[in-house]
């Protein structure tokens, strides 16, 4: 049954291939982003909405964490924010009645795309123990679950307390309040999905787990390295930032084992030059085999190495420590292996090179290509090294700059959702609250699905997300699932995860960005912070999809309050009234957020303390940033095989799935394809358009299998494949982990294609 696409999906999965495309965004972009937000909204809500989008006293874009321009035109929305908003600000509704006409096995069957488009949750749902589909129950009776099952565990830590980094600082301060009080560090979020080996990597080498570069350094840069990262779909927003610093000179490498739409060539939409020519994004395009970054980056530093005067001794001595050790190591790197590992050539590397070499300043920009790799955390650290050789962290138009996915997934972060939170934070914690938080580490993703399966955890509450089908080895995680005795999910809309429960389970609808919230203190705004540190409010100005939601803070209010009852001296009461109370708080545990009321009334924001950004301070071990000196690593495949990696198409929001095109590849109408270097499926005897199954060969034996994928002859670099997530979580073994940040390895799956025996 693996992988088998659900039957009574209404659009039939029927992919349609024509060239892929080389600009990104334009006119096509805008009419394809209207007609998207009136099929949810209708014509005059989505003008309205639209309009609104990350205005300076609108709602923060649900889309991506691509910080805001200072100066904003109008309607400066790209094609994706706009889907984003406008699949939460639908007019369609799921109702009691709607669940009562689909059983959870029901549910069960339907694909993804279907479950979203039904449109936005309205009451409160409970499956009860042997029932076989959900009913409307009372926000207290539901509380009430909850804490019965959470006083029935044996330990805080059999509860598990996942997060998706839509929530925003707000909502996400008071969840890790709660859990800590109840006496749990579980708490999972999607970042261990994400950019944990950006954190892992950036923690350990210049003391802080966050980009060090603001907007205005991507405008000073000469030079700009995109890595693993396909921004005209998923940061659209940054192609105006990187059209904007070539303008000003910034030259700009891509490393991609993909030639991505937007990184070519950028039609802005916002201006009519713009519009009709575009602008050539790319200087210079290095097709990478997968995994092949960390020995690239190696060998670009044995060069620097060895070119004299290119190294920024001065900032060496001064500032790092380790570099003896690493220099050593990085003069070994070998060119035939680096050859073999990236699949480019010398004269590629010589070029890039030179364009290093001729940077004063130079800034690398990466996401889940280089992040969700066994050997992730020594890639990042060796752009790390890359970029202290020469003096490139801490000064204007320079830096590291991971950029992240969900709006807020660092706000979240920073407001200590963390299954291994800081000693620091906790005291912090204590000294505020007058409790003794715990201080073991808890579970984070891949761990809570072994607890689950190991059934160590019984209880699984998620803040958002769909923690099911985002999640690695679909079958492992769904079994997992299924053990819990209750699950329960604080959602916007309808997704797999409410199909695949605990024994009992709740599904507990919320207020989305876009929505008017509205307390006993008056009507209240959230703050979010952006990839780059920025800190905002944001205020949702829509009616709510129904009057039965309760916001995310509200939740987790009530909730503190019937669980902890007495115990907790927390004035859960007033923090669910006026947000500003919670902010008081925050100010006085989270370090950057004094004055954080007075703060965020500018609209524009306030940027958080960086140590090596603004003082060229490192808050390491060693108070220095590190060098590191890994050895080399990079995938070696066997006879026969492809190395898959799993991304996102252009009309998708991870698992929430917008339609089935991805424009800019030319797929349209159906997502089960696979893209194969023609040279390889040459030799593999892979017909376009003929059908495949992927099958995951994993150390552990176990044949993972996701069936039926249309071959589709695709100019991605030699030996690799890419498929869409989450139709291949199936195929990502729950242990292929990456090492230190254990982050889904789903980048890199090791597979063999074999004839579909469906087809
Ligand atoms: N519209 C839209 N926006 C989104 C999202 C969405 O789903 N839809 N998701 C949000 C989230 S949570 C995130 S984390 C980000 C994700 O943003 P991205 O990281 O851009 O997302 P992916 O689609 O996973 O693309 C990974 C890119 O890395 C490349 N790549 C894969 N393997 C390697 C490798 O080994 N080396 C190199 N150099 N490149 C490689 C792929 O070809 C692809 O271009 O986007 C955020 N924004
Ligand atoms: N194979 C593979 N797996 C991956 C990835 C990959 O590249 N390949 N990427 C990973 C990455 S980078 C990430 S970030 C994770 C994403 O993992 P998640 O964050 O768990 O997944 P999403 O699909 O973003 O969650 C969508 C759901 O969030 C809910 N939602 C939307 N808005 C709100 C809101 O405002 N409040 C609340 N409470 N709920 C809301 C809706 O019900 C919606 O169905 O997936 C990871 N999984
Ligand atoms: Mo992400």
């Amino acid at each position: 049954m693996a992988g088998k696409p659900p039957q009574s999906d209404p659009v039939q999965d029927a992919p349609q291939v024509s060239e892929p495309q080389h600009a990104a965004a334009g006119l096509p972009a805008i009419g394809h982003t209207l007609r998207m937000a009136q099929r949810q909204m209708g014509v005059k809500r989505t003008a309205l909405t639209l309009l609104r989008l990350n205005q300076k006293d609108g709602f923060d874009c649900p889309g991506c964490a691509w910080p805001e321009p200072e100066h904003r035109h109008t309607a400066e929305f790209c094609e994706n924010g706009a889907k984003a908003v406008a699949e939460e600000a639908t007019l369609r509704r799921v109702t009691p009645d709607f669940f009562a006409a689909h059983p959870v096995a029901d549910l069960a069957t339907r694909s993804g795309y279907w479950l979203g488009q039904q449109g936005r949750l309205t009451h409160p749902m409970y499956l009860a123990e042997g029932a076989d589909r959900y009913e409307a129950v009372s926000w207290e009776r539901a509380f009430d679950i909850v804490a019965e099952e959470l006083k029935a565990l044996a330990s805080p830590d059999e509860a598990l307390f996942y997060t998706s980094g839509r929530t925003s600082n707000e909502a996400a301060f008071l969840y890790q309040l709660f859990a800590r009080e109840f006496g749990t560090n579980n708490l999972p979020d999607c970042s261990n999905m994400c950019h944990e080996s950006s954190g892992s990597a950036l923690n350990e080498t210049i003391g802080i787990g966050k980009g060090s570069v603001l907007l205005e350094d991507l405008y000073k840069a000469d030079l700009i390295v995109v890595a693993g990262q396909n921004p005209g779909t998923n940061h659209p927003r940054m192609l105006s930032a990187l059209e904007k610093a070539k303008a000003g000179g910034a030259r700009i490498i891509t490393v991609n084992p993909l030639p991505e739409a937007g990184m070519e060539r950028f039609k802005n939409p916002q201006t009519a030059q713009g519009m009709l020519k575009g602008a050539a994004l790319t200087d210079l395009f290095l097709q990478i085999r997968i995994g092949g970054d960390q020995a690239l980056f190696r060998l670009l530093n044995k060069l620097i190495l060895e070119t004299e005067g290119a190294v920024d001794t001065a900032f060496v001595d001064e500032h790092t420590h380790g570099y003896e050790e690493f220099a050593e190591a990085a003069r070994a790197a070998d060119w035939d292996e680096t050859l073999t590992a990236t699949g480019l050539t010398r004269a590629q590397i010589d070029e890039a090179l030179a364009m290093v070499l001729a940077s004063e300043r130079t800034i690398v920009c990466w996401a889940m290509g280089l992040t969700q790799h066994k050997h992730s955390v020594p890639t990042i650290r060796e752009v790390v090294n890359f970029l202290l050789l020469r003096g490139n962290i801490g000064r204007p138009g320079a830096g590291v700059c991971p950029v992240r996915g969900h709006s807020n997934v660092q706000g979240d972060r920073t407001m200590g959702i963390f299954e291994r939170p800081a000693p620091a934070f906790l005291d912090a914690l204590e000294k505020e609250f007058g409790f003794a938080p715990p201080r073991g580490h808890g579970y984070d993703v891949v761990r809570a699905i072994r607890a689950m399966r190991d059934d160590k955890a019984k209880v699984f509450f998620a803040m958002g997300g769909n923690f099911v089908s985002a999640s690695p080895d679909t079958e492992v995680t769904e079994a997992a699932m299924r053990r819990a005795r209750l699950t329960v999910h604080v959602s916007t809309k309808l997704n797999r995860s409410h199909a695949v429960t605990g024994a009992r389970a709740l599904i507990l609808p919320t207020l989305g960005r876009t929505e008017r919230d509205l307390q006993g203190g008056g009507e209240q705004f959230v703050t979010v912070e952006d990839s780059m540190g920025m800190v905002h409010a944001s205020r949702g100005r829509l009616e709510p999809a129904s009057e039965h939601l309760l916001s995310e803070p509200a939740i987790v209010c009530r909730l503190a309050r019937r669980v902890l009852g007495e115990g907790s001296r927390t004035p859960w009461e007033e923090f669910e009234k006026d947000y500003a109370t919670v902010r008081d708080r925050i100010a006085r545990v989270v370090p950057g957020f004094d004055d954080f009321n007075a703060k965020v009334a500018d609209p524009a924001g306030f940027a958080l303390p960086h140590a090596p950004r603004d003082e060229r301070r490192f808050p390491t071990a060693t108070g220095k940033a590190n060098f590191t000196a890994a050895p080399v690593e990079y995938p070696k495949l066997p006879e026969g095989r492809l190395l898959l990696q799993t991304l996102r198409s252009h009309d998708q929001y991870n698992t929430t799935i917008y339609g089935l095109d991805d424009r800019y590849r030319g797929i349209r109408n159906g997502r089960r394809v696979v893209l194969v270097n023609p040279e390889d499926a040459r030799e593999l005897g892979l017909a376009d358009g003929s059908y495949t199954d992927l099958v995951s060969e994993w150390k552990d034996g176990v044949e993972r299998r996701a069936a039926g994928f249309r071959v589709v002859h695709y100019p991605t670099a030699r030996g690799c494949a890419a498929a869409y997530y989450p139709e291949t979580n199936v195929l990502v073994p729950l242990d292929a982990t990456a090492d230190t940040s254990n982050t889904p390895a789903s980048k890199s799956v090791v597979v063999r294609l074999e004839q579909s025996v469906t087809n």
